[in-house]
This record gives C-alpha cells, sequence and structure tokens, in this order.
C-alpha cells in the first residue's frame, strides 16, 4: 500500500490529516482581496489598448473627468516616466527594453493599460472609462515567435563529442512540437487594494501575490518608498499558477494612485481582462533530434527551443527558457548535447512561469523523441527507456547541462508504473481492440521536475500557552501551508499539530521569502520550518523561558529533483475523432510525503491543468495580433467531467537535499501528463502513419489526422 491508494480509491483517510484551512474555505468564509473594503475607497477601471501596436496621437479625458462620482483619470503624465521592475537578473544576459507603467506614446500590446479612472463608486468609473477617447495610428505588429524577431536572451549548453557520437548513431528521429499558450485560469483574477496613510507615509497592499516580500520591494522601489514603509498582505489566493508570482503594471499604478490621491484604491481584473492581460503560460517552438547507436543507447541530443515574450517582461519572464534548456535530457543518459534556446518579444501579453516553467516543455520534446526513437529502432518503448534511464548508482549524477541530480531511481519509476498499467497484457488488449477496428494507442512519459533553488525563511514561536505558531515567508494561494507547516513544526517539538498555528502572506507578520513557486514550499520552505523549530527546542532544553522566538533562513545546498512515469491510454473515435482518456496510471516519487492528502491534492489539481493543455486549451492570436480566443466561450478549461480514471502511486524515496527529505510536488502533473497523452495519441493514430499533431488534442484535429492520412 502506498500513501496515496488508500483514498485515491476509495476516498478515506489513512492519516487522520485534515486540511484545516477547508471547512472555513467550502463555508465561503474565506477573506479574497475582492473582500477588502474601506470606508470611502476608491475604485480603478483601467482604459485599455484596442489595438496590438499602435502610437499614441492623443488621449482625452475631459469628458471622462467631467462625469458623476470621478476623482481623478491617470496617465502617463502623472506617473513620470516610471518603468517596470527589471526582470531576475539571475536570468542570462537580457537585452529587453524598460517598460514604462503606463505609455507614453506608443502601446505594444491589446489590453494593455493606457490610463486609470478613478471614481467613488465602480459603475462611475466603468461609465467614466467609456468616455476616455483614444486617438491611435495602428503600426504593423510583430507576431508570436517570428523568425529574425531580436532575440532578448539566448542559453547553450554543449557538451560531449557530439561527432564521435554521431559516427556510432544508426538511427537519427527529429520532432518539432508547438505548445499553445495558455491562461492561468485561477478562480480569483488579478485584484489590489492599496491604502496610504498620510499620517505616517506608509502604503498597505493587499495582492493576490505568491510572493509578498518581492512584491513589497517592487512596491517600494517604484515609489521611492523605504521598503519599511510598504506592507503588502496577501490573504486568501484563489489560485496562481505562476501568474501572480510577478507583480503587473496594474498592481504597481494601482498603490501610485493610492499615495497620489492619498487614498484607498480597489482595483479587480475581469475576466477578459485576465484573456487579454494577464501573464499567460507556455507558447514555446520546440524542435530536437535524437541520435541513437545500434544497442539503442542515446547518443547525441540536439535542439533549438524557442520561448515567446510578451510586450513585457514580468520578474520571472525567461526561467521557463532558461529551465527547459537546463532540464531537456531529463532522466536519461545522453552522450553529448547541443541544445540552444531563444526567446524574443512580441506584441501580445506578457509570458511569464506558468505552473511547470519550462518542464513541461522539455518533457514534451525529450518524450516525444524517445517515442519516435522506439520506432525508429524497432524497440519497444519502455524497453528503449530501460536501456537509457540512468541508474540510481549513478546518483548523485552532474547532467551535461550542468544540473545535479540528488537521487532518483528512474527504472524503479518505470517498471513500478508498466507493473501497475499491466503494460504487457495492455498491449494485447490494444492489438486486440485494433484488429477490430478501433483506434487507441497507449502513451508513456517520464519526467524530473527540480524543486528550486535558494532560501526560504521561518519563524517559530513557542507561546506560555503552550500553542505555537509558525510564520513562513512563503504565502500560499490554496496549497494548505497552514496543515503542512503545522504538521512539520508539531513533529520537530514533539507536540499536537492542532496546537500550532501558521501564518504567512503577510510582510508584515511574516519573515522574507521567495515565496510559493517552482514546487518549492515543501522542499525549501518546509525546511525553513524545520530549522527554525529545532532552534527553538534547543532553546527550550537549554532552560530558556517562554517565549521563545527562533527565526531561521534556510538555503537548500542543492536542487532537489522529483520524477515520475504516466503511462496513459486513449482511445478515439473513428467517426467523430473524438478522444476519450481512458486511463491514466502514475507513478511519482516526491520524496517524503508530509501529507498524502496535500500531495495527492497537488498531484491530482497538476494533472487536471496538464490535461487543459494537452486535450482543450489554446490562446489564439490572430495574425494581426488581435486576441481571438477572450472569454471562456472561445477557450475551453477542464472540468470535474473532463478528469479520467486515474491510479497514482507514490514511490516517496527521501532525499538528502533538504531537512526534511522532500522533493518538488506542485508542478509534477502539468509535466509527465500532457507528454504521455500526446505519445498516447500518436501512438493511437500510428497505424495511419504516424500523422503529426499538436495540442491541444481537440476531437477536430484528430478526426482531420485520421482523414488525411487513411487516403494518402
Ligand atoms: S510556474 Mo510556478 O508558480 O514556479
Amino acid at each position: 500500500m502506498t500513501p496515496f491508494d488508500a483514498h485515491t480509491q476509495a476516498g478515506t483517510r489513512p492519516d487522520g490529516l485534515a486540511r484545516v484551512e477547508d471547512h472555513r474555505l467550502l463555508t465561503g468564509r474565506g477573506h479574497y482581496v475582492h473582500d477588502v473594503s474601506r470606508p470611502g475607497m476608491l475604485h480603478a477601471v483601467f482604459v485599455r489598448s484596442v489595438h496590438p501596436s499602435a502610437k499614441l496621437l492623443g488621449i482625452d479625458t475631459s469628458a471622462a473627468e467631467a462625469s458623476d462620482g470621478v476623482i481623478a483619470v491617470l496617465g502617463a503624465a502623472q506617473l513620470a516616466g516610471r518603468t517596470m521592475p527589471p526582470p531576475n537578473p539571475l536570468l542570462p544576459g537580457l537585452n529587453a527594453p524598460a517598460s514604462w507603467l503606463l505609455p507614453m506614446d506608443r502601446v505594444d500590446a491589446v489590453g494593455q493599460p493606457i490610463v486609470l479612472v478613478l471614481a467613488t463608486s465602480l459603475e462611475a468609473a466603468q461609465q467614466a472609462a467609456e468616455r476616455v477617447f483614444v486617438d491611435y495610428e495602428a503600426l504593423p505588429a510583430q507576431a508570436d515567435l517570428a523568425d529574425g524577431a531580436p532575440r532578448v536572451t539566448t542559453v547553450r549548453h554543449e557538451a560531449g563529442d557530439r561527432v564521435a557520437a554521431e559516427a556510432l548513431a544508426v538511427h537519427r528521429v527529429a520532432v518539432r512540437q508547438q505548445q499553445p499558450r495558455v491562461v492561468a485560469m485561477s478562480l480569483e483574477p488579478r485584484a489590489a487594494v492599496a491604502a496610504w496613510s498620510e499620517a505616517d507615509g506608509s502604503l498597505t497592499v493587499w495582492l493576490p501575490s505568491q510572493s509578498p516580500a518581492r512584491a513589497r520591494d517592487d512596491l517600494a522601489h517604484t515609489l521611492g518608498l523605504p521598503k519599511d514603509k510598504v506592507r503588502v498582505i496577501a490573504p486568501d489566493v484563489g489560485g496562481s499558477f505562476g501568474a501572480k508570482a510577478s507583480v503587473c503594471p496594474e498592481d504597481l499604478v494601482i498603490a501610485f494612485a493610492a499615495r497620489h490621491l492619498k487614498a484607498t484604491v480597489k482595483w479587480v481584473s475581469s475576466r477578459s481582462d485576465e484573456f487579454t492581460s494577464a501573464a499567460q503560460g507556455r507558447g514555446a517552438q520546440l524542435q530536437g533530434a535524437l541520435w541513437l547507436d545500434a544497442a539503442g543507447r542515446f547518443v547525441h541530443l540536439a535542439a533549438q527551443l524557442r520561448f515567446p515574450l510578451g510586450a513585457w517582461l514580468p520578474f520571472s519572464a525567461v526561467a521557463p527558457m532558461r529551465n527547459a534548456a537546463r532540464i531537456l535530457p531529463g532522466p536519461y543518459r545522453v552522450g553529448s548535447v547541443a541544445i540552444e534556446a531563444g526567446a524574443a518579444q512580441s506584441n501580445t501579453a506578457a509570458v511569464n512561469i506558468y505552473r511547470g516553467a519550462g518542464r513541461p516543455e522539455a518533457a514534451l520534446l525529450m518524450e516525444r523523441l524517445v517515442e519516435k526513437a522506439a520506432r525508429a529502432a524497432g524497440i519497444d518503448p519502455v524497453e528503449l527507456r530501460l536501456r537509457n534511464l540512468l541508474a540510481a548508482q549513478a546518483m548523485p549524477y552532474a547532467t551535461p547541462t550542468g544540473e545535479s541530480f540528488d537521487a532518483g531511481d528512474y527504472r524503479a519509476a518505470l517498471e513500478r508504473a508498466c507493473a501497475r498499467f499491466g503494460y504487457a497484457a495492455e498491449r494485447r488488449a490494444q492489438a486486440m481492440r485494433r484488429a477490430a477496428g478501433e483506434v487507441v494507442g497507449v502513451g508513456i512519459a517520464m519526467y524530473v521536475e527540480p524543486c528550486g533553488q535558494g532560501w526560504e525563511s521561518a519563524r517559530v514561536t513557542l507561546q506560555a500557552d503552550g500553542r505555537v505558531r509558525v510564520a513562513s515567508g512563503s504565502a500560499a494561494q490554496g496549497q494548505g501551508h497552514q496543515t503542512s507547516y503545522a504538521v512539520i513544526a508539531a513533529e520537530v517539538l514533539g507536540i499536537d499539530a492542532a496546537l500550532v498555528s501558521v501564518d504567512h502572506g503577510d510582510t508584515a507578520t511574516c519573515p522574507d521569502g521567495i515565496g510559493a513557486l517552482a514546487s518549492r514550499s515543501m522542499a525549501i520552505g518546509g525546511s525553513a520550518v524545520v530549522e527554525a523549530a529545532r532552534q527553538a527546542l534547543a532553546r527550550r532544553e537549554a532552560g530558556e523561558a517562554l517565549p521563545i522566538v527562533a527565526n531561521a533562513r534556510y538555503t537548500a545546498p542543492t536542487e532537489a529533483w522529483s520524477y515520475g512515469c504516466v503511462i496513459a491510454r486513449m482511445a478515439i473515435d473513428v467517426d467523430t475523432g473524438r478522444p476519450t482518456i481512458e486511463r491514466i496510471v502514475w507513478v511519482d516519487d516526491a520524496g517524503r510525503i508530509i501529507s498524502p492528502q496535500l500531495a495527492e491534492g497537488q498531484l491530482l489539481g497538476g494533472l487536471a491543468q496538464g490535461l487543459g493543455q494537452a486535450m482543450l486549451e489554446r490562446i489564439v492570436y490572430d495574425a494581426d495580433g488581435q486576441l481571438v480566443t477572450g472569454s471562456l466561450m472561445d477557450y475551453a478549461v477542464p472540468r470535474a467531467d473532463d478528469m479520467p480514471p486515474i491510479e497514482i502511486e507514490s514511490l516517496a524515496v527521501p532525499t538528502d537535499a533538504n531537512l526534511l527529505g522532500a522533493k518538488g510536488v506542485g508542478e509534477a502533473g502539468c509535466i509527465g501528463v500532457p507528454a504521455a497523452l500526446l505519445n498516447a495519441a500518436a501512438d493511437a493514430l500510428s497505424p495511419l502513419g504516424e500523422p503529426e499533431l499538436e495540442f491541444p488534442l481537440t476531437a477536430e484535429r484528430l478526426w482531420r489526422a485520421m482523414q488525411h492520412n487513411s487516403v494518402t
């Protein structure tokens, strides 16, 4: 019995630890930024560009300013040249111009905010916004991933003897795969409430942020305020998925308006505005080739990865490109590599990290290559993987892209998944169904999931009444920090977790942190809680009187790499192309599991998003840069009845890379699942001549693939 089996199968709880957040959230007592209200606060509406690229010839705000209830209309003139904070300096040499918070003389994307209308009610602000007249002179727009667009950044990984490798090769397979852009469909759209206190010159901003401390730093820098005069509060946050990791222009403009008007200002984005102007994810164009020797060994891997960036660069904008390049070889031993990745801007919404942030791109390209290689070499895809997966004894392993794998038994993951799936029997059943005229395929994907680098902080307070408070620099957006961090502290202290309460998401009451992203909350944030709890315990045992306050800042010595294997079976209706995912078997090693319920929730949630990208979701811009899929009428997200039968097993092999032995878990479902689904669809259609397939795998696309290939 593995940790997930009991409740995945039967819905029971083996461990007795329920999420302490849920009763409050599920009974409507969550408190989101949308719920923040202050007497006399102003409501803000942005007037947004209708052109992907245009000169601003003039903006007439006089009618808006004369409208009922309007207090002010703010634009670039008031913002006096303020620009967005620079992107993450850890990312390779960026060559991108700074972007204005609000545009001076030109717009670069549909949906870009141009001016801000502030009024005493939301309705008044909306009506006045209709009376702002913007005079544009349209300019040609730069399409997404256009050939020859100037590079913002490039990374290269070259290792091994390519010439020698190619001399050994007897097979070469190539793959070209386009990942659609997606939106981070969080239940809670972006929002900000900024309150200026004239009495002490301080600013409080309620913001649904994954990274409150960094948001505070960005706000302080933009407004020229000392950091200790800015407080960011991320209350309950309804999902984030990377899109809320970095501040957007709207956040900073709202804060500016609050100080400018010495007021409290509230902005809540609409679903429509989330489609046009929130940071999007994915969108890469992936190309690669894999060379195999006579024994089926991977002797050389070459790839060119193209990542789109929108009209402006959020803090982590090129992290997906960097990650995809460094992760590409995945769990395999590859003789030599030549990987080149580049990113360029276009006249679209920004692109930022999105659940997986480059990991899904790497797994998609590599696993497609492995699948094609198996077909070319006439070797079963499981057997080919077994020949090339790194052995557990090879750990720790220095990868050809300069990474260091801490631990991992990749073969065990594949073998376990095959055993659970009943691989040999499934292949026999597939052959029988094919013989009977059905279109059915089995797809496999392996993946690795690094959990991020760097530090996180925690404070543990042992109170005189015997209760314990944990404060974390890592803010939660639904992951369940209040449950898991309480469990961690209670275990170190040897007390009941019910005695521990957890604070997060407030820069005034919590220590600084990087935040909840990159699958790092448990491995790194959780280790900071361990460290602080250990210090508090040591001081108590040494005789120190209560209360005891212990602060810890934990830096992970190395990244922990979780991994896993997904096997999916998909049937495609011959007449309509309608795909049915009949079964997903998934073995994941996220290291030590603190809360099986929370870990399973992360895996299933990631799977749902991965399934959405594979089967349903696609942001489309037309050739002129206009957004075609701007609403939920045009953009399909997975619903409960889209979820297939899922069997998850956990290997749960602890790592030495951090104090908990934990690895990443939050992004796994987005990484392996889409690649397995594409491999399953390709396997299903393989008797028809292996048509090229792209996400999303809609019925129309699959049907067309069948028509085209059955007549040729
Ligand atoms: S895409 Mo994640 O929030 O690093």
